[in-house]
């Protein structure tokens, strides 16, 4: 099972700790293809190993194209999130999106509207272990 894990990076980073964590309970059901989601300095570090935004992009869709699944947190609004997951949906992935109820960002209509991505809601990680259980029951 490949998995692509998709996060805000430009978006805003108040979440990579919960980024990282939520990757290491992906990590029991498959293999995650987007590691660097959860790696808190990862512009410095992809901007020292000189990867233009060509190189990002091209790379990220190759994964997703290659993933059998992809859940992403959705609670910091990212436009490459976004972006994402319209072409999981447009491959026809399934695709699973967690977030939390009480932040300060309302999740887009284009998410929550959307009949072929799975939304949960959550507020601790304890809460997303039965949800990626029963997610990847289904999608199996
Ligand atoms: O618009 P955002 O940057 O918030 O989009 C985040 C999403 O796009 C993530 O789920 C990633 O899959 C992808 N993505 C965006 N930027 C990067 C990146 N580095 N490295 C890998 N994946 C990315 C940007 C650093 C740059 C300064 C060299």
């Amino acid at each position: 099972m490949e998995i692509f894990f998709s996060g805000s990076i430009r978006g805003g980073r108040d979440d990579v700790d919960l980024y990282a964590e939520l990757i290491g309970l992906l990590e029991q059901h498959g293999t995650v293809l987007t590691e660097h989601v959860g790696i808190e300095d990862v512009e410095t570090k992809e901007r020292e190993a000189g990867l233009t935004d060509v190189d990002i992009h091209d790379q990220d869709v190759a994964w997703l194209q290659q993933a059998d699944i992809v859940v992403a947190e959705v609670t910091t609004p990212s436009l490459g999130v976004g972006y994402e997951l319209g072409r999981a949906v447009a491959w026809e992935m399934p695709v699973l999106a967690l977030n939390r109820p009480e932040s300060k960002h309302e999740l887009s209509a284009m998410v929550r509207g959307n009949d072929a991505i799975e939304v949960a809601e959550y507020r601790t990680v304890a809460e997303v272990e039965p949800v990626l259980e029963a997610f990847f029951e289904r999608t199996r």
